[in-house]
């Protein structure tokens, strides 16, 4: 029996899924077509009726823009809003900043599908000389991280290694306590989080696309385990060619 809802969402689409860039750390805002998606995404929960108590996003402002036009169409702003780096997207390394369907075409689809969607491997590191190094590694928000927090990349691995701590402290706990909660986040940092509830293997998850500014919907048992499948709040053949849409992003043109 259901005990618990829970929301997750990805942001809507960046400048950067929009130019096709691995965009990792890097804070890209919303473009008019993300803008929209948020807003989307922000009716069919004011049409559903949704009310929560506490909402979780990343320090980045593609997510965070995400939450805020959510908040303002179902009319709580006042919610109490924590934004963790702990769920930004996964640190891209020296892949930020690539189109990925121009590094498809130098390093293959096979490889780049590995760098995208593999369990354990991570990205090459972004080195000191790397064109965002600055605007990334140096930048004030992430001041307070430890040296061994602050990565040169990120496979889907270490990126769950560094959100679960926070949904095992954090999220976990307030959703026992009965909060409904809900996440504003990002492609990689949300799979884990999927990866992570749903149980589902290291195999698995390499094929799952999280589609952008469609909210997805879990019911959660007392153990904080699905009920049933997750469910988008979007019509299925929206989702589906959302869906296949991020997966076709590194294909090489
Ligand atoms: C995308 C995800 O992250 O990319 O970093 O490029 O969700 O923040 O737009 P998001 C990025 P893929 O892993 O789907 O290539």
């Amino acid at each position: 029996m259901a005990t618990y809802k829970l929301v997750i969402v990805r942001h809507g689409e960046s400048t950067w899924n929009n130019e096709n860039r691995f965009c990792g750390w890097f804070d890209a805002d919303l473009n008019d077509k993300g803008l929209m998606e948020a807003k989307r995404g922000a009716v069919a929960l004011k049409d559903a009726g949704f009310k929560f108590d506490v909402c979780y996003t990343s320090v980045l402002k593609r997510a965070i823009r995400t939450l805020w036009i959510v908040l303002d169409e179902i009319d709580q702003m006042w919610l109490p809003v924590v934004r963790t780096w702990r769920l930004n997207e996964r640190h891209y390394g020296g892949l930020i900043g690539l189109n990925k369907s121009e590094t498809a075409a130098k390093h293959g689809e096979a490889q780049v599908k590995i760098w995208r969607r593999s369990f354990d491997v991570p990205p090459p590191p972004m080195e000191s000389d790397h064109a965002y190094f600055k605007a990334i590694a140096q930048d004030r928000r992430y001041k307070d991280l430890k040296a061994e927090e602050l990565p040169k990349s990120e496979s889907l691995k270490d990126t769950i290694a560094r959100a679960l701590p926070f949904w095992n402290d954090h999220i976990a706990p307030q959703i026992r306590a009965g909060k409904r909660v809900l996440i504003a986040a990002h492609g990689n940092s949300l799979r884990g989080i999927v990866k992570h509830l749903e149980g589902m293997s290291d195999a698995d998850i390499m094929e799952l696309n999280l589609p952008t500014g469609i909210p997805i919907v879990y019911e959660l048992d007392a153990n904080l385990k699905p009920t049933g499948p997750r469910q988008f709040l979007g019509d299925e053949e929206t989702v589906k060619a959302a869906m296949a849409a991020v997966a076709a992003q590194g294909k090489a043109k």
